[in-house]
């Protein structure tokens, strides 16, 4: 631990644990114990098995067959944002791969293949004239899942819209509802005779706090005034796109998914619980409690209270939809700790290396499976969540492939100890009907580029190459 820290901080640290205001160590450290003794079995027969993916981290093509720019084309081509340089131009070469790599999906003995549409391949300008073209290409995707027998779990929105919409302010301007409505209402028109899981927006914490508030994550916009029309369009088109799905296609199970983690104090003070609260509130809150009725989480969250001003008559009703299933994605825990100069936050999220855990990603998230866990009590604590399906998890390294295969021994157990904190979660009586994770190939991972590798197959990106990691192999055994 003291590696990571300077002796000042390392002091500070001290004093404050033999005073007794810090954790014990112990509680910020994983639970790292080799989970085993589980099977497929346990999960029941109709637990479902997926991958998770998204268009522009894998599709490439980005300027094929008629598709305009995504505000994501534009961030990586243009700014140079991208911690390797590279762009999603090419990726994973998916749309010209796409019929063996859902083989592959197959061949891993999973049921359910998730993908995102791209608005911008299906309605090159945002609204009007669809793009024949592109419409075909997710029939032929669609279709080559049915072949298969895997479902196809479209998402309509991971975090591309259109460039020529983003030039009219994107999601900042109201004018989104009617563009995301009728991007929705073609989408469920083209495919909602052989697609019946539909999940609506991608982690909107993310892509609006990322994208509109800190700026990092396309579009690169800043400041507080932009994200809050965008927090609140986007949990309007949450709900109006729920029930345009509903509406147009029979027997729809409609979900939307949240990126969520279990928050904690780094030090049993009470600013640290209150910055908890504000964390908390940002992280598993925002998206889900408007869509319930029960509003935004303002009181934890202060910097939410100017979101009035954007605030229409009747837009509270609008919020709410019916969600037949809540998707969670969780990777890790975040701990917190109180700090004031931090703006709107007053906290930060503690880098994992620098508090002394044992086990991290590629990206320095925590190996910490008991956030699964409790994300999943959590969210089945909201007496309206009807179900819940994990739509993401999953472990990024930077695997080597040596002799044409891939040892990643390390997210094997990953991958044993979060199924087994799901499994805990399960036999307590939560409702979770299935489990997505996150990837199936490896891709372009959005601002970190391809250094982080996800996939459960190595992709060798000269060559376009698939090699099963032992983690893939692994899957293919488990759910034989
Ligand atoms: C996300 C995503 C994925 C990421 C994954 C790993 O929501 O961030 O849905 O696009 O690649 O979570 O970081």
């Amino acid at each position: 631990m003291i590696n990571h820290l300077n002796r000042k901080e390392f002091l500070r640290l001290l004093s404050l644990f033999v005073s007794g205001s810090l954790l014990n160590p112990q509680q910020l450290l994983a639970n790292t114990s080799d989970y085993s003794g589980f099977s497929k079995a346990d999960f029941g027969k109709d637990f479902l098995w997926g991958v998770s993916t998204a268009a522009y981290q894998m599709e490439g093509a980005f300027q094929e067959d008629g598709k305009s720019n995504s505000i994501w084309d534009t961030f990586t081509q243009k700014h140079r944002h991208i911690k390797d340089g590279t762009t999603g131009d090419v990726a994973c070469d998916f749309y010209h791969t796409y019929s063996s790599d859902i083989d592959l999906v197959k061949s891993l003995n999973m049921k359910v293949f998730r993908f995102s549409t791209a608005w911008s391949r299906v309605l090159p300008n945002g609204i009007g004239r669809a793009n024949q073209k592109g419409i075909d290409f997710y029939h032929r995707v669609i279709d080559k899942c049915l072949e298969n027998n895997l479902q196809p779990w479209l998402t309509l929105y991971h975090w591309d819209i259109p460039q020529v919409l983003q030039d009219k302010g994107g999601w900042m301007n109201r004018e989104v509802i009617d563009w995301f409505s009728e991007y929705t209402y073609l989408m469920t028109k083209s495919y909602g005779d052989k697609v019946k899981d539909w999940i609506i927006l991608n982690e909107p914490t993310a892509f609006t706090v990322v994208g509109y508030g800190v700026g990092v994550h396309a579009p690169g916009i800043r400041g507080v005034n932009h994200l809050l029309p965008t927090i609140h369009h986007a949990a309007i088109c949450q709900a109006e796109g729920g029930r345009i799905v509903r509406s147009n296609v029979k027997n729809a199970n409609i979900g939307t998914t949240f990126s969520c983690s279990h928050v904690m104090p780094l030090r049993n003070f009470e600013k640290d619980h209150i910055a908890v609260e504000r964390w908390d509130a940002l992280l598993n809150r925002l998206f889900i409690e408007p869509s319930l009725g029960l509003g935004y989480p303002i009181s934890s969250l202060p910097f939410l209270k100017n979101i009035d001003k954007h605030i229409k008559d009747g837009d509270m009703e609008k919020l709410v939809f019916d969600f037949d299933f809540i998707g969670v994605q969780n990777y890790t825990r975040e701990v917190v700790k109180n700090i004031w100069y931090i703006p709107y936050m007053h906290g930060l999220e503690i880098n994992p290396a620098k508090r002394g855990a044992t086990e991290y990603s590629e990206l320095g998230w925590e190996v910490y499976p008991e956030s699964l866990y409790e994300t999943l009590k959590r969210f089945s604590s909201y007496k309206a969540v009807k179900k819940i399906y994990v739509t993401e998890n999953g472990f990024a390294r930077q695997d080597e492939l040596i002799d044409n295969k891939v040892h990643d021994i390390q997210r094997v157990n990953y991958f044993k100890s979060y199924l087994a904190q799901m499994l805990r979660a399960k036999n307590e009586g939560v409702k979770v009907g299935g489990y997505l994770c996150w990837t199936l190939l490896d891709n372009f991972e959005w601002r970190e580029g391809y250094k982080p590798r996800y996939g459960l197959v190595y992709v060798d990106f000269k060559t376009q190459q698939r090699i099963l990691k032992d983690s893939a192999i692994w899957f293919q055994n488990f759910l034989m």
